[in-house]
């Protein structure tokens, strides 16, 4: 099975985060990447560059702007000689507009966000694209005949909307691969987002849509991040209603329940009958993980590996969260064991 991996994701380094009233550094680390390419390595995978995928084909999930925004806003920020990192630091929270962008960096960063996790350095960008095009060479892959293929992002994608980056997000990778299927003529694909966090980015994306489902198994958002999505009375709206589906779990959950939960996903996918899946394939699952709450053990991901690729689909899989450093490797290859060749 090839996995697509970039050098560029090294670049997206040294950012700190807002975390429980501390400025620290970023959980989300360019030493995950690497272990989880060790692992692949060791694996057997086959490792390939990402293709040079225009640019303009971002725009069939993002905004222009926003995408010009992450672009160009660090070194807008240097050139104004601000010091220390790019982080919001307001938001149009209710009862502020929100229907005009502030032309200062910091209104446009507030605008543009939701949080104050998901800093903005100098490589930032550069990776974020370089995750984007992996995403979408994996699809092509797909697309072009393989079984499956793995996309080693970093930056991660699922909490990025059309115009809102935020979660360690900024380009949704996942959304990006699901919407290039598409435009290779699958006609109906599933997402499926197995991260701690729900996907609440993949999930605004294709809210209104019928021709993509997205079903997403998380952490209960009344106490885990993204907290304002995520709740399983979210099911979609208009074209889109009833293909969303949010399968919010509480603190403690182990592989029992998860499988439970997991099943219920499948039986979703088989009843829509997609022709691709790509799996958002977050690792935070797992017990030893430092900012979530299940409790999955590294066996059970070649048992999740298993029951996923049962249902017998083009798939794509695309790396989101996990920050048990130590273990990502593992756990990442314990899924994918299921679909190699
Ligand atoms: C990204 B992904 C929670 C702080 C949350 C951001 C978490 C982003 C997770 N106490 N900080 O879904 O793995
Ligand atoms: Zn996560």
């Amino acid at each position: 099975m090839k996995a697509v991996y970039s050098p560029l994701h090294a670049g997206h380094a040294g950012g700190v985060e807002l975390y429980r009233g501390a400025l620290v550094p970023t959980f989300e680390t360019p030493e995950r990447a690497e272990i989880i390419r060790a692992a692949l390595m060791s694996g057997g995978y086959t490792l390939v560059a990402p293709r040079a995928i225009p640019e303009s084909r971002l725009e069939r999930v993002h905004e222009a702007e926003f995408i010009e925004f992450l672009r160009s806003v660090h070194a807008r920020w240097v050139a104004q000689g601000r010091q220390g990192h790019v982080l919001p630091s307001g938001f149009p929270a209710r009862g502020l507009r929100r229907d005009r962008r502030p032309a200062g960096i910091s209104g446009s960063l507030g605008y543009f966000s939701f949080d104050v996790s998901t800093p903005i350095c100098a490589g930032t960008w550069d990776a974020a694209l370089a995750a984007a095009r992996c995403a979408m060479t994996a699809a092509a892959l797909v697309a072009e005949g393989e079984r499956a293929a793995y996309a080693l992002c970093r930056p991660p994608g699922h909490h990025a909307a059309r115009s809102t980056f935020g979660g360690y997000c900024y380009l949704n990778n996942a959304a990006l691969a699901a919407q290039y299927l598409r435009d290779e003529g699958h006609r109906r694909v599933t997402i499926l987002d197995v991260d701690y966090h729900h996907g609440n980015g993949t999930q605004e994306i294709f809210w209104e849509r019928d021709d993509v489902q997205c079903i997403s198994l998380h952490g209960d958002p009344d106490t885990e991040y993204p907290w304002f999505m995520g709740y399983a009375d979210e099911r979609g709206a208009g074209l889109g209603e009833g293909y969303t589906l949010n399968l919010p779990l509480p603190a403690g959950t182990g592989w029992e329940a998860y499988a439970a939960a997991l099943d219920e996903a499948l039986a979703a996918i088989r009843r829509y009958a997609p022709a691709a899946l790509v799996v958002s394939l977050g690792v935070d699952t797992f017990a030893a993980d430092p900012i979530s709450a299940f409790k999955l053990e590294s066996r059970h991901y070649p048992l999740m590996g298993e029951r996923i690729a049962a249902l017998d689909l083009p798939t794509v899989l695309v790396q989101e969260g996990g920050y048990a450093v130590a273990e990502i490797g593992t756990n990442v290859t314990g899924v994918l064991g299921a679909f190699a060749d």
